[in-house]
């Protein structure tokens, strides 16, 4: 085990000094809440990857299997709370008022635990969208009437950004922002290995900030952290803010 306790005094002191401290998670940070990551031991549905599933040209195929897909998911998230996690950022939020956490999830668990300031890079399984209209509602069915249909009669999809989909410009640009004004970024629960999220972290190093990454796993950008802690996000962060 880690010397933790020194890690933890190191990050404490950088953090007491930090104008903008900026989080970034991943799938690891609702590992603890019992939700499967997506390059994990848990991460295949019916032998498939998210990547194959997660794609317009999957729905374009298949809207039925797709829909089953994040069905699937959406029931696994019904049952779920936020873990210690989630909750030692929520306490973080009451110190640093503008604490930015930009996160990969589309669990929607940050807000959930009561976060005031989430960016949902890849949008929010709890949001569908109508491929007629366009309309974006909040929808909690589970299970969801499969395929889902919009009132004008469209097709509704899940309200998240597929591989090979740009991701929501206003989102991305105030993550961009983050990342180039923070002197302080958490890296939690991410195999960095996703773009554009994975290049936030390099980027807030460009610009000077100190990087802390919490992955009980080496990732490839664990080179441009200053300190990498290898614990599990819901043991080590309650520990370090001290919940
Ligand atoms: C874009 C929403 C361009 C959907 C997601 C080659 C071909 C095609 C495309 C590409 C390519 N190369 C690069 C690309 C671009 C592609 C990409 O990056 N692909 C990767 C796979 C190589 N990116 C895109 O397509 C993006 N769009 O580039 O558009 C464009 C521009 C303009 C105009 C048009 C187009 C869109 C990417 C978004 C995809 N959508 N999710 C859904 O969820 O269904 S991504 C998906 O992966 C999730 O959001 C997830 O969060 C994310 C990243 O994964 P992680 O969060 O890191 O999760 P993972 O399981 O990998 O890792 C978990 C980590 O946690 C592990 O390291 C583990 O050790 C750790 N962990 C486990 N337990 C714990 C823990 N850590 C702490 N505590 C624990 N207890
Ligand atoms: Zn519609």
């Amino acid at each position: 085990m880690q010397d933790l306790s020194s890690t933890i005094e190191e990050i404490r002191g950088r953090l007491e000094n930090s104008r903008m401290p900026v989080v970034l998670s991943g799938a690891g940070i609702s590992a603890e809440s019992g939700v499967p990551t997506f390059r994990g031991a848990g991460g295949l549905w019916k032998n498939m990857r998210a990547e194959d599933l997660a794609t317009p040209e999957a729905f374009e195929r298949d809207p039925v299997l797709v829909w089953e897909f994040y069905d699937y998911r959406r029931r696994v998230l019904a049952g779920v709370r936020p873990n210690p996690a989630h909750y030692a950022l929520v306490r973080l939020a009451e110190r640093f008022k503008d604490l930015t956490i930009i996160t990969q999830n589309v669990d929607g668990l940050h807000s959930l635990a009561g976060s005031p300031k989430v960016l949902e890079l890849h949008g929010n399984i709890w949001r569908t969208r109508c491929l007629g209209c366009g309309r974006v509602e909040e929808n909690r069915d589970v299970p969801i009437t499969i395929p889902p249909r919009c009132a004008c009669g469209g097709m509704l999809r899940p309200d998240v950004v597929w591989f090979g989909e740009a991701l929501p410009a206003d989102v991305i640009e105030a993550a961009f922002e983050a990342a180039d004004r923070t002197d302080f970024m958490f890296v939690v629960g991410t195999s960095g290995v996703v773009q554009p999220a994975a290049s936030l972290a390099p980027r807030a190093k460009a610009n000077g900030a100190y990087l802390v990454e919490i992955n009980p796993d080496a990732t490839p950008i664990s080179t441009v952290m200053d300190v990498v802690v290898k614990e599990k996000a819901g043991e080590f962060l309650p520990r370090l803010v001290g919940i």
